[in-house]
């Protein structure tokens, strides 16, 4: 991880205004200044002027002010399969900001058995060092009647509104038809959203042994334990206990048609289905696995593995046509040495691997530049639609009055090459290595500071603020307290 200066102009103005920005919203775009006061957008209009000891003045003739990114699926310092992942709550979001997010939302993972608002309390407490707002979902890996009651006080108190579950890693956290089934349904009682890392574990738990059976321990036994069918039957599963228990569901990492197909399914019928997808996925093939350098192998270890490159294309056209909605990491990172734990058993290789740095600028590169996505859709998929599905929208992912000052000044001519040697992530491997990339943040402005300015970080460890988010419930009375408690404007009831 490169090391940085850290020092450049003044870093807390009360006050900053923009000047002349081409404003990128998800639903269009103008050229305006913009005011920002402690943190808020104050006001957007033409000649705003404010005297140089109120804050600080950009000129941002010629470029974009686009809102912040919303990174949905993060993983800061997971404890996993033996080890911790190398980035941790601070590094991994000071790096998020040179990439241009403002928000992540990370995952509570309870240890089955583990008193869940135990586990809420740690992660929270983890979290207390990011240099950038950030928010959870908390994972559902177990069940009974105390399990039941914390997601409620989770929903009416903390600011959970979203309940994950693992359908994979079986004998480690894995929900099976059961837990779906109860937590669905508390989920649906109360008003929040379920989301589901769909693979059939049971499956991938049966084709690891026959690979190791048949004498296939490296890397390329990854992939090849679990096919896109796995992840397409249990996509389809969780769609049909979500439609059966009238709660709205959320697929995270969609990497494959077949799972795609299943959400494609269920959106045309009207139910309530969104799928996110995770930039690796949109540009790193299969073929990685079968690199004679195991250490390179190994480092894409991840799941759902990187797929045949033919998936590619359908998981573009889906962002295209709105059947998936929002782009993701899984920033997860895992050092060469924790990886080389399955050189010879590659089911104990560390799942993960990073991207919080990059995802914008590939989505940009490889979606905007090619004329995939329009400059509003771009920001409908880095931003906008998560906090639309996770209910922090119109505070995150917009740039009008009354939002959080969280925007990138982005500059469509920069250029770029994506490498290890430096990026600010905590891990020596970058998925996206030697990747020329134009168009990129210059500026990254959080809580209305400037955080990253030409290729200077200055995130002060623990500025980051928790977000908690509104249940979606016709229960007005979590509602009512749980905005209250986020004293966030009265949200957008339509999702997308
Ligand atoms: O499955 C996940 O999302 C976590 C454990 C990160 N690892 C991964 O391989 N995706
Ligand atoms: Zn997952
Ligand atoms: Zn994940």
């Amino acid at each position: 991880m490169k090391e940085e200066q850290t020092s450049y102009g003044s870093l807390e103005p009360t006050k900053l205004l923009i000047k002349n920005a081409t404003i990128v919203n998800a639903d269009n775009s103008f050229v305006a200044d913009v005011l920002c006061k402690d943190g808020t957008i104050i006001e957007i209009g033409q000649n705003l002027n404010i005297s140089h000891d109120e804050g600080d003045v950009i000129d941002a003739t010629g470029l974009l002010l686009m809102p912040g990114g919303v990174d949905p699926h993060t993983h800061m310092e997971l404890p996993f399969m033996g080890t911790v992942a190398s980035d941790d709550f601070y590094t991994g979001t000071r790096a998020g900001l040179v990439g241009g997010t403002t928000t992540i939302i990370d995952f509570v993972i309870p240890a089955p058995g583990q008193d869940i608002l135990e586990a809420h309390g740690q992660w929270m407490e983890r979290a207390e060092k990011s240099a950038s707002d950030y928010s959870f979902h908390v994972a559902i890996t177990w069940w009974d009647d105390s399990v039941s009651e914390a997601m409620g006080v989770l929903a009416q108190d903390h600011g959970v509104n979203s309940f994950k579950h693992f359908m994979a890693y079986k004998n480690a956290i894995m929900a099976d038809d059961e837990i779906l089934v109860n937590s669905f349904r508390r989920a649906s009682e109360l008003g929040a959203i379920c989301t589901v890392h769909a693979e059939n574990g049971e499956l991938v738990d049966t084709l690891q042994k026959q690979m190791l059976a048949r004498g296939i321990t490296g890397p390329e036994g990854h992939p090849m334990s679990r096919p896109p069918e796995v992840e397409g039957e249990a996509a389809n599963r969780a769609i049909v206990i979500a439609d059966m228990m009238n709660v709205p569901l959320y697929l995270v990492h969609t990497s494959c048609k077949q799972s795609l197909d299943a959400i494609t399914r269920a959106r045309a019928s009207g139910q309530r289905v969104y799928g996110e997808v995770l930039a690796g996925h949109l540009l790193v093939d299969d073929s990685v696995y079968r690199n004679p350098d195991i250490t390179f192998a190994a480092a894409h270890v991840m799941s759902p593995p990187f797929r045949p490159k033919e998936h590619q294309e359908h998981l573009w056209n889906a962002l295209q046509s709105g059947n998936l909605q929002t782009t993701a990491t899984d920033h997860c990172c895992f050092c060469e040495p924790q990886k080389m734990v399955g050189k010879d058993d590659f089911t104990k290789i560390p799942n993960g691997t990073a991207g919080i740095e990059d995802r914008m600028h590939v989505l940009w590169h490889h979606g905007v530049n090619t004329g995939r996505l329009t400059e509003n859709e771009f920001v409908a998929i880095t931003s906008a639609n998560a906090a639309k599905i996770f209910n922090i929208y119109p505070q995150k992912g917009a740039i009008q009055v009354g939002a959080d000052a969280d925007m990138v000044i982005w500059d469509p001519s920069k250029k770029r090459t994506i490498s290890k040697d430096t990026h600010h992530q905590n891990i020596d491997f970058n998925i996206f290595e030697g990747m020329e990339v134009e168009g990129i943040n210059v500026i990254t402005i959080s809580n209305g500071e400037i955080v990253y300015r030409d290729g200077k970080v200055n995130a002060e460890r623990g500025r980051g603020r928790h977000i908690a988010r509104p249940l979606f419930s016709s229960d007005s009375r979590a509602l009512q307290k749980s905005i209250e408690k986020n004293s966030v404007a009265k949200v957008d009831r339509k999702i997308i």
